[in-house]
């Protein structure tokens, strides 16, 4: 009798491409079974066999309230009970767009819609309509969702356009988007010099999460902000992992920089699926049927999502929030760093807000090249550890992670005694 995840997994690839929805779930950067959860409370999974789990992923950012907070829950029945789906207005839209641009300034129009991907997909176009120029600038390492012109690498000179980084996008398409190194802003001068005419747009993570946790180097938001301002390109901070999780109203908050368009989705949904594209009311005009820019969508802003997203929100601004769970993430990466230090293994760790990155690697890493000098196999020995104990990181070396308000001081104690004995076995 195969244990319960393994016969769930073995299922699920006879009918789902490597038995996931989501290519980072199969493990196939860590090894061995994924979990196939079966319930969750507060900062707790369940697995098919009964395991508990510390969760570290909170959904890859949503969760930041907890794991079914009963006025989530709650919120969420009630609005189940009222109907599904319209397909046409409702007050919860009204609501939720109004919050969205109370505690994010710099949203004097927004649309919502149902994936991150579609926001940035939708930033994108726009940009491109406003201006009427093709080029996006986007930066190596960061991810914003799997759009045709998102999916590039970098070209073969930091000024060429780059080329697909997977199958099926057509040269044609990859050729107008140029990838940049993160943090350089020398090259973003460079390239505004040669092409700024060019550029429709820049869409950059302000704080990047997909290439595991990089914050930005002082002067490196402010030169992107400039360098559009001076040519008329549009600034897409894309928020969505961000947004609500590095402060309430997101990177531009903390670090004081006004983008010209913001993608925000994850926290804004609760779990349920939710997004939104935002900014300056000259662009967003643009966008049907206001304008000629294209966007539709049958289940933007859902009512049921809303009513999660608009319960979490609520939640998010309490006071003493993003006090606690920045404490949180702060004591984590302390604590870890003690006991690496104790196993004299080379590991750094930092967090900010509510989000954190841990590094197998002396000190943390400033740019994609430094992010590629991290030792992968040491962090994967340590994840497998760490998950048989009882702690669920992210699935791979080169994704940040999250708290939420309900982890404690007995998960970060459980933690790290799971820490002090992976990180022997991980040396
Ligand atoms: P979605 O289409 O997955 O809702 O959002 C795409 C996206 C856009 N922008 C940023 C900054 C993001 O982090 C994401 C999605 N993040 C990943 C985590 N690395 C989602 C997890 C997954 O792909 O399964």
């Amino acid at each position: 009798m195969k244990p319960r995840n393994e016969e769930l997994f073995a299922r699920a690839q006879a009918r789902i491409p490597a038995g996931v929805n989501s290519p980072v779930r199969a493990f196939r950067a860590v090894g061995g079974t994924p979990p196939f959860f079966e319930r969750a409370s507060g900062a707790h999974l369940w697995d098919a066999e009964g395991r508990r789990y510390i969760d570290y992923v909170c959904s890859w950012g949503p969760m930041v309230a907890g794991h079914t907070h009963p006025a989530v829950v709650e919120a969420v029945q009630a609005a189940a009970a009222r109907a599904l789906s319209f397909g046409a207005p409702t007050e919860a839209e009204v609501q939720m767009a109004e919050t969205l641009c109370r505690l994010v300034p710099s949203l004097e129009l927004v649309r919502l819609l149902s994936s991150g991907t579609e926001a940035a997909m939708t930033a994108i176009r726009l940009a491109r309509g406003f201006t009427g120029r093709s080029v996006i600038v986007k930066f190596e390492g960061c991810y914003h969702g799997h759009a045709d012109s998102l999916l590039v690498k970098a070209g073969s000179g930091a000024l060429t356009f780059g080329h697909p980084s997977s199958a099926g996008v057509p040269a044609e398409t990859a050729a107008h988007t140029v990838v940049l190194d993160y943090n350089d802003a020398r090259q973003v001068a460079a390239l505004f010099d040669a092409r700024g005419a060019e550029i429709a747009g820049v869409i950059v993570e302000p704080v990047a999460g997909n290439m595991n946790l990089v914050l930005p180097a002082p002067g490196f938001l402010e030169a992107l902000r400039e360098q559009c301002t001076r040519q008329g390109a549009v600034l897409i901070f894309d928020e969505v992992m961000t947004g609500f999780r590095v402060a309430t109203g997101g990177a531009q908050a903390r670090f004081g920089i006004r983008p010209d368009l913001t993608t925000l989705g994850k926290v804004i949904g609760g779990g349920l699926p939710v997004a939104a594209v935002g900014g300056r009311r000259d662009i967003m005009q643009k966008i049907a049927p206001l304008g000629p820019v294209y966007q539709a969508g049958t289940l933007s802003g859902n009512p049921v999502a809303l009513a999660a997203g608009l319960a979490t929100l609520e939640l998010v601004e309490a006071p003493g929030f993003q006090e606690r769970v920045a404490a949180t993430a702060r004591s984590l990466c302390e604590g870890l760093a003690a006991e690496a230090k104790r196993a004299g293994i080379a590991f750094s760790s930092q967090s900010i807000g509510s989000m954190f990155g841990l590094y197998f690697r002396e000190v943390p890493p400033t740019s994609f090249a430094e992010v590629m000098q991290c030792d992968a196999p040491r962090f994967n020995r340590f994840f497998a550890a760490m998950l048989a104990r009882g702690v669920y990181l992210a699935p791979s070396a080169y994704e940040a992670g999250f708290v939420s308000f309900a982890h404690d001081a007995a998960d970060i104690e459980q933690t790290l005694r799971a820490a002090r004995e992976s990180f022997a076995l991980a040396a």
